[in-house]
């Protein structure tokens, strides 16, 4: 989608450290992260928010939810880490192309908001 940040950094047109690739999933790090480890996941097709998940084809779905569990191993997160995908406004969603934040490498807390 044009004038969509993620896109273009999937496109390659915006520098990120890429963390992960499959065919329909972009992994790569937070540019500001709230933790040690700080990635988002983001599909490879432009869907808006998790309100809109439901647009992606199934295949998309589950490389999206399989990829998670890889990139937490391959970071070493075996402690435990949380995913957050924050969705429109009262999230403070910033950037509107569904994406998942994988954060780990440090106790959090225990309020989740
Ligand atoms: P959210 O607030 O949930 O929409 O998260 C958007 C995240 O995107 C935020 O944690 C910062 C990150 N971000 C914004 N611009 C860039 C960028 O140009 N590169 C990278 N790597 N991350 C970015």
């Amino acid at each position: 989608m044009e004038n969509c940040l993620f896109c273009k950094i999937i496109a390659g047109d915006i520098p990120s450290t890429k963390v992960y690739e499959d065919g329909f999933c972009y992994a790569f790090r937070d540019i500001n992260p709230q933790a040690p480890t700080h990635i988002l996941v983001v599909p490879k097709q432009h869907v808006a928010s998790i309100a809109e998940m439901g647009k992606l084809p199934d295949d998309a779905l589950c490389a999206i939810m399989r990829a998670i569990g890889k990139i937490a191993a391959q970071e070493g997160l075996e402690n435990g880490f949380r995913v957050v995908s924050n969705c429109g406004p009262d999230a403070c969603q910033s950037v509107p192309h569904l994406h998942f934040h994988i954060l780990g490498g440090r106790q959090m807390g225990d309020q989740m908001a």
